[in-house]
């Protein structure tokens, strides 16, 4: 059966956007990733999957990037990577149209990121390239303008 979810992302500011998730029937299936986030500033803006669907304290109650088994962080095409790492999503005229597919994250088993949450930063995903501590763990994206937590849809 194909398994959809979808994730409806708010902050504090003007940012907001509606991401939606399709796999196919095996859990290997590659994840498409489409959808919109409106409110941004022109330009890329890290967005990734973070460990918790927690947002009892806004976006930061996320925690760290999905990253279930101890990797750094990195793009969304390298080897090593959290599972969460989807790399920038670019924002033309404040709005981001988002088509991405991606084969690490999945909607079933282990690397399910089925109630956690998305989150769209305000700065740029350095994608572990930026020769600094923090690079290998948060890409350097800077403050989650929004997220929202992943869930089930039909
Ligand atoms: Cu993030
Ligand atoms: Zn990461």
């Amino acid at each position: 059966m194909v398994l959809k979810a979808v994730c409806v992302l708010k902050g504090d500011g003007e940012t907001s956007g509606t991401v939606h998730f399709t796999q196919e029937e095996s859990d290997s299936s590659p994840v498409q990733i489409t959808g919109e986030i409106k409110g941004l500033t022109p330009g890329e803006h890290g967005f990734h999957v973070h460990a918790f669907g927690d947002n009892t304290n806004g976006c930061v109650s996320a925690g760290p990037h999905f990253n279930p088994y101890g990797k750094n962080h990195a793009g969304p095409t390298d080897a090593e990577r959290h599972v969460g790492d989807l790399g920038n999503v670019t924002a033309v005229d404040n709005v981001a149209k988002i088509n991405i597919t991606d084969k690490v994250i999945s909607l079933r088993g282990a690397d399910s990121i089925i109630g956690r949450t998305m989150v769209i930063h305000a700065g740029t995903d350095d994608l572990g390239k930026g020769n600094d501590e923090e690079s290998l763990k948060t890409g350097n994206a800077g403050a989650r303008l929004a997220c929202g937590v992943i869930g089930i849809t039909q």
